[in-house]
């Protein structure tokens, strides 16, 4: 009887907390199935206003609905102006929400107030000054609803029906330029062809009274005001990456209470979150520990057992392994349970059942791993070699990019976060044509740009590969004389070398050019910075010639007016300068009798720049010479994400144990082995961590007492190691930031792999396949593969490559991951690739990935 009472009370809970949205401890509304966060991520501005902010909704556990904020543009764009927090307000007695935002520009003031009223939520507006006569009829409340879960569906505006666009197809008018509302730092994300006008969309549909998703109730939404007409718009129209937008102008010269709508998200009656089991889509190996992880939904009843199913090659199928469900525990949102199927090692093909959930299958097999870094070396890598023309059988990837080469950047700000200072710190004018630029370096990531610090990285890594693993694979064809590259015509020549040479040949031309490194070599305007396509067209090809007007070509076809020319930012930078030196150094030594010119030309620019480095470190100031020396987030030996765009300085010193342990290695000079030997102790002492794959790096260097005194530290790396079996169920670490910690987990997985390697009684193999199975879909939110790798049964869909507007991906991409959204919502899109946190793999990260790879497939095939 009293079991029943308590099942009975139980029951009502969960129905009341079903019915109405409440306030939950983590601040924002909650019913099963509805979650509406108000401002729980604020608006930054510039990379990172990327519909992630504001108000969103997480409807049936998907983040379908952001951006809800007082805007000033019917369709905002990423580089559009966004308002800042000034102030958030949880009222539990009044279950609100109050946020006040501020345009600077604009001396904007607004309050949104949030309200949960039964199943809905109230939005309010409220103003206390009027709307500035300059924004008047552009500033309006905005909420943004995601394309592909909105597409396709149907909608009723007022009692008349619709569609919602699979593709944006809707009109547009043209205004004058003096009526946009002002974008970031002032930069214009469009090319108005001389016009002086920009496009704004028109509205698909007005009315009081929306619902969208009739015919999805997972995805159907409800919402109306009684007194502000409620315009829907194609965010698309202006920029690929845009959303549904549905908005309401605030009045002109009214205060108070301006807007009011209400908004309900449907919740399915006892609905609960399908469970999302986490498995190695690339299968396992026989003798490996297999572990699926499940995720639950916190209202989810973990089930006594789980079921490993072989499917026979006559279609049939059998139980192979049926074993217990063992909880691990609540980790933000969801709760996690564990299915152990490491017993089973029967080559074949399975798949994993747990209650109604059917996996899809995947093998066990010895050879599993053997492709995983194929399509990164054989597809991503070479597609992403800037200044040449790139095919693929019947398909060109991109021409020649750049041909009219890179000028001089007059000081100035930039969108992709560089500066050029008040001096050039070259002899070349402002816009004054560098030479010789324009050859050789990899494309950064989803962009077009050189980044000097990641393409330093890239040589780096695809010399350790070349140094630790010797990859004959040849499968690609460069000519550098012919500036093309065939994908999949060998051409007698390791495609790696090819790579280290494609590399060097920019950064020489570099420091040879210009007398140090370039920051980077980017784009000089925003309007071709976000290109879409074929990177040969970014720009025309032409000299740009200011004495010429805007889109003018010159009589002889050499030069126009239109400055789209790429710039090189040269402030000098020392400790890049430091980075390069010690590169070029170990690249002449991998270039020698491959390319014995160019290895030449790297050495006697390494001697200089480091002679160089060295003598404008001596002149600064004793105080700031370290202080100053901010490097963004590249101090590990092998890491690798300078497009990292969390930006996080970290003091880096010059002349670091990185830096002297590989100029040890190159020049075998004792001095270098001393400076090393007196640092890497006591960095190991400070943070055991951070500074273990520098240590490990060393060991084929160093002596055997190098090695005996290092044991007690991995000794410590291995405590470490295993202790994220308690932070998350996953094992490895998770980062949080605004870029996915994609790079943090090969670095950590890279790391266990050569401590393995070098300790095998210490990191025991089975820590090896923590970053595998992370990678190949054992994680939070679904279970594909983060890698466009071959092998994998479900790889990852959609990546934000530069193939990004045909919803693709780019073959051996490797995604940052799962993007962390405050306070406890994890989120990689399969469906939608633009958010560059979740989906954007960069160069420097996806050759650190070849590294991790090699070494994987080293330790696992080695001990078969
Ligand atoms: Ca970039
Ligand atoms: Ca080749
Ligand atoms: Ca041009």
């Amino acid at each position: 009887m009293r079991k029943l009472f308590f099942f009975f009370a139980l029951f009502i809970g969960t129905v009341a907390m079903a019915q109405n949205l409440r306030l939950n401890e983590r601040d924002y509304f909650e019913r099963q199935g509805v979650n509406v966060l108000v401002f729980s991520n604020s608006f930054n501005g510039g990379f990172n206003d990327e519909k992630n902010s504001g108000i969103e909704i997480i409807h049936h556990g998907v983040r379908t609905v952001q951006g809800g904020a007082v805007r000033l543009n019917n369709t905002p764009e990423q580089w559009d102006l966004v308002p800042k927090m000034t102030n958030r307000r949880v009222d539990r007695d009044n279950n609100c929400i109050e946020v006040t935002m501020r345009y600077d520009d604009y001396d904007f003031e607004s309050r949104v107030v949030v309200t949960a009223k039964g199943q809905a939520v109230e939005i309010a507006v409220y103003l206390d000054k009027p709307v500035p006569e300059k924004l008047a009829g552009e500033a309006g409340f905005n909420l943004e609803f995601l394309p592909s879960q909105y597409w396709l569906k149907t909608f009723m505006v007022d009692g008349r029906l619709g569609r919602l666009p699979r593709y944006a197809t809707s009109q547009t008018v043209t205004r004058p330029n003096s009526e946009k509302p002002r974008q970031f730092k002032g930069f214009k994300t469009y090319d108005d062809r001389g016009t002086d006008r920009f496009i704004d969309p028109l509205p698909i549909e007005t009315g009081h009274d929306f619902i969208l998703a009739t015919d999805d109730t997972q995805r159907t939404i409800h919402i109306s005001s009684d007194e502000a007409e409620l315009k829907l718009y194609d965010g698309r129209i202006l920029a690929q990456n845009g959303w549904f937008v549905l908005r309401s102008v605030l009045p002109k010269g009214k205060t108070g209470k301006v807007v009011t709508w209400n908004v309900e998200p449907h919740a399915i009656p006892g609905w609960v979150r399908e469970p999302n089991i986490g498995f190695s889509q690339v299968g396992y190996t026989p003798e490996q520990p297999k572990v699926a992880v499940i995720e639950l939904d916190k209202a989810d009843q973990p089930l006594a057992s789980a079921q490993l199913m072989r499917i026979n090659p006559d279609g049939t199928t059998e139980q192979a392994y049926s074993g217990a469900i063992k909880t691990w525990g609540p980790y933000f949102k969801y709760n996690y349970v564990k299915f152990d199927f490491s017993s089973v090692s029967q080559p074949g093909v399975y798949y994993i059942q747990y209650g109604k959930t059917r996996t899809n299958d995947f093998l066990i097999d010895e050879h599993v791993y053997d492709k995983i870094t194929d399509a990164t070396t054989d597809v991503w890598v070479p597609i992403h070699m800037n200044h040449m023309y790139v095919n693929e059988g019947y398909r060109t990837w991109h021409g020649e990019p750049f041909k009219e080469g890179y000028l001089q950047a007059p000081p100035s700000d930039h969108f992709d976060l560089h500066s050029q200072g008040q001096t050039t710190d070259t002899k070349y004018q402002p816009l004054q044509l560098i030479p010789g630029l324009n050859i050789g370096g990899f494309f950064d990531a989803g962009d077009f740009d050189i980044e000097t610090g990641s393409n330093i990285n890239v040589v780096e890594n695809f010399i350790r590969t070349w140094e630790l693993f010797n990859p004959q694979r040849d499968e690609t064809f460069v000519s550098q004389k012919q500036r093309y590259v065939d994908l999949h015509r060998p051409d007698g020549v390791p495609d790696v070398l090819q790579f280290i040479e494609h590399g060097t040949l920019n950064l020489v031309a570099q420091a040879e050019q210009i007398g140090h490194m370039a920051s980077t070599l980017s784009n000089s305007v925003l309007d071709n910075y976000h290109h879409l396509g074929d990177a040969a067209s970014i720009t025309d090809g032409l000299h740009y010639d200011p004495s010429l007007k805007p889109y003018e070509v010159s009589a002889d076809g050499k030069s126009s007016g239109t400055p789209d020319d790429m710039w090189a930012f040269t402030t000098r930078n020392p400790s890049l300068d430091f980075r390069a030196a010690t590169m070029f150094a170990a690249a002449s030594v991998a270039l020698q009798g491959y390319n014995d010119d160019l290895a030449q030309r790297a050495l006697k620019q390494s001697k200089r720049l480091m002679q160089e480095a060295t003598e404008l470190v001596r002149q600064r100031p004793e105080t700031n010479a370290e202080q100053d020396d901010f490097n963004w987030d590249e101090g590990n030996s092998n890491n690798n994400n300078n497009n990292n765009r969390q930006r996080r300085p970290r003091r880096r010193q010059l002349g670091n144990m990185a830096t002297n342990l590989r100029l040890y290695a190159a020049t075998h000079e004792q001095q270098y082995r001393d400076q090393f030997l007196g640092q890497i102790w006591d960095a190991l002492d400070r943070n055991v961590a951070n500074n273990m794959q520098t240590a490990l790096d060393a060991v084929p260097h160093m002596d055997d007492a190098y090695k005996q005194k290092l044991r007690p530290y991995v000794e410590k790396y291995r405590d470490y190691v295993q202790r994220f079996d308690e932070q998350n169920p996953y094992g490895v670490p998770i980062g949080l930031g605004n870029w996915a910690g994609g790079n943090a987990v090969l670095n950590f997985g890279t790391t266990v792999c050569f401590a393995h390697i070098y300790y095998p009684d210490i990191i025991g193999k089975n820590e090896i396949y923590r970053v595998s199975n992370w990678l190949y879909g054992c994680h939070p939110y679904h279970n594909y593969s983060f890698v466009a790798v071959v092998g994998a049964a479900r790889p990852k869909a959609v990546f934000y490559g530069n193939n990004r507007a045909d919803f693709s991906f780019i073959p051996g991409n490797v995604a940052p991951g799962l993007l962390f959204r405050q306070p406890d919502h994890f989120e990689n899109y399969d469906d939608w690739p633009f958010l560059w946190g979740q989906n954007e793999g960069t160069i420097a990260g996806n050759t650190q990935y070849i590294i991790f790879g090699s070494a994987f497939k080293n330790i696992v095939n080695n001990q078969k």
